[in-house]
């Protein structure tokens, strides 16, 4: 009897015990859903400022950019770190100028990883948080320590840095491999076919863009003339892996099912999602749903294409109950071309439109079309429409996006801006350092600095001038914003004033610069 007393009063306080827990559990739960917004970041490869309506394209609409900006903060001074792609994913990711690191430029798809994986970065400051981290498109930063050998497990990549779950293409949609990859393995690949990859030279027997024309059903224009995958000839040399070959025109479907299965799978937990679409970088391959939709040739119904893929996005977001609860970062990793390597109509049928909007130069430019794209901040409910001047940047996403979730990592390149992000302030940066290819440029308010480079002036093939001058070039945008007056010899102080703050940010050693780790 009292043995039977005890245990019932020892199972009434167990019940008790774990009520109480339960309940602080639920607390914890409903507390970490309002402290820990999922963010959302949309990033588009070689967006152009002036292809999207709400940055006043009047020849390509795209309505579900428009609501983000419409209904969030449009930033007119939004820059990517870089004006090609490598290196202004690396700015984003790490909180770190690009410039600080030799090897983030332009990468071939055999590179290996360039963020080392002691760095800090994004989705590490929101994993030490507690949230599910994953990212789905386009990579281009690097796979492995070196010889790839793409038939077993890739490592290290995007999971070692901080990403809970990755499904990407490696490099670009016009280089090999043109397969997808998860969590470091190809998708679909039969090992009875394995992958081969060379950037050097063919393998034997196999059809190239060069030697068989008559195989292809896109036309190079330059570059682009090796391995010949679903008729698109490409950057690189591969052999096998026929049955994980992805199809060029699925790919927007494919990524956009994926983040949509991303968003579904972890909505009651907070999570963190780099969504990287591929348009309208070459090859452009809009499904044939989209052809025509613009009346612009691949170029622009790829834009119509993604444009719809947000929308879908979004409305996934809403359906499982999340949209209130994300930040959405919408942008583009540089600014846009026109002809990037294959005959696409994308000039013939260029028409009235202007990708690049007002400014001067584009992709691989250090004029401001190169870095000055897209930028727009959207959280329903939770931000005031507005447009915002201030001037911003992918690079303080780090230090911005860790205030948001309650941490304190951070950069010396990355600004803390959450303020400005979500629209409750407009003070942005006093100066930013921009980067094209190797070459760096500066900001400083409504100044423009360009120091004295060599090379063309203008790139060849893709006809855009590059920014490069024998002398030093100045501009004031706030009366010349396509950069067409160099004022550097009317303004000598003003000239000083930014070269001494540009030269003090950048300093003479700066490549070896030491990467910020996570604490
Ligand atoms: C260039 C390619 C261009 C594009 C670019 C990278 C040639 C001739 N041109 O070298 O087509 O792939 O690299 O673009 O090969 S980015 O958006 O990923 O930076
Ligand atoms: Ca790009």
């Amino acid at each position: 009897m009292r043995i039977n007393y005890k245990i019932n009063l020892a199972l009434v306080l167990l019940a008790v015990v774990l009520a109480v827990a339960c309940q602080t559990k639920n607390k914890n739960t409903q507390e970490t859903k309002s402290d820990r917004p999922n963010v959302v970041i949309v990033y588009m490869d070689d967006l152009g400022y002036g292809d999207v309506s709400a940055y006043g394209s009047t020849t390509i609409q795209t309505p579900n950019i428009d609501k983000l900006a419409q209904g969030g903060i449009l930033f007119t001074d939004g820059h990517a770190t870089s004006s090609t792609c490598t290196p202004s994913r690396y700015g984003l990711l790490t909180g770190v100028y690009p410039w600080r690191e030799k090897e983030a430029r332009v990468l071939p798809g055999t590179a290996p990883l360039i963020i080392s994986t002691g760095q800090i970065t994004v989705p590490k400051v929101f994993k030490e948080k507690g949230y599910y981290t994953g990212i789905v498109g386009k990579w281009h930063l690097g796979l492995g320590s070196g010889n790839v050998d793409w038939n077993t497990h890739i490592s290290p990549g995007p999971n070692e840095l901080g990403f809970d779950f990755s499904h990407i293409l490696a490099a670009t949609q016009d280089r090999v491999p043109t397969v997808y990859i998860e969590n470091g393995n190809v998708v679909g690949l039969d090992l009875n076919d394995p992958i081969e990859v060379s950037y050097s030279s063919n393998f034997e027997g196999q059809p190239t863009g060069l030697d068989n024309p008559e195989l292809t059903t896109m036309k190079w224009e330059h570059g682009h003339n090796n391995s010949i995958v679903n008729g698109i000839p490409r950057i690189g040399f591969m052999k096998g892996g026929e049955s994980a070959k992805w199809s060029d025109i699925a790919m927007a479907d494919h990524f956009l099912a994926v983040a949509q299965d991303f968003v579904q799978t972890h909505k009651n937990e907070p999570f963190f999602l780099v969504y990287t679409m591929q348009q309208p970088h070459v090859p452009r391959t809009p499904h044939p749903r989209f052809e025509g939709a613009t009346g612009m040739g691949p170029r622009g119904d790829a834009i119509a294409e993604a444009d719809w893929c947000l929308g879908e996005f979004m409305k996934t977001l809403e359906n499982e109950g999340v949209l209130e609860n994300t930040l959405i970062l919408f942008s583009s990793d540089n600014g846009p071309v026109i002809n990037d390597g294959y005959y696409d109509d994308a000039i013939e049928k260029l028409g009235e439109h202007t990708p690049w909007g007002e400014f001067r130069g584009g992709k691989y430019s250090l004029f401001e079309a190169g870095t000055r794209v897209p930028f727009i901040a959207y959280w329903k409910g939770k931000i005031t429409p507005a447009v915002s001047d201030a001037l911003v940047c992918h690079v303080d996403f780090l230090a911005s996006l860790a205030k948001l979730i309650g941490s304190e990592s951070t950069t010396p390149d990355s600004e803390e801006l959450l303020d400005v992000l979500l629209g409750k302030s407009t003070v942005g940066r006093e100066s930013l350092v921009l980067e094209a290819s190797t070459r760096t440029a500066f900001r400083m308010g409504e100044w423009a600095l360009i120091p004295p480079y060599g090379g063309p002036a203008l790139a060849k093939h893709v006809n855009i001038e590059l920014g490069n001058a024998p002398e030093w070039q100045l501009y004031n945008l706030n009366d010349d914003v396509g950069q067409q007056t160099n004022v550097a010899k009317e303004h000598p102080e003003k000239l000083q004033e930014l070269i001494t703050a540009f030269e003090a940010i950048r300093g003479e050693d700066y490549t070896s610069f030491k990467k910020p780790e996570l604490k």
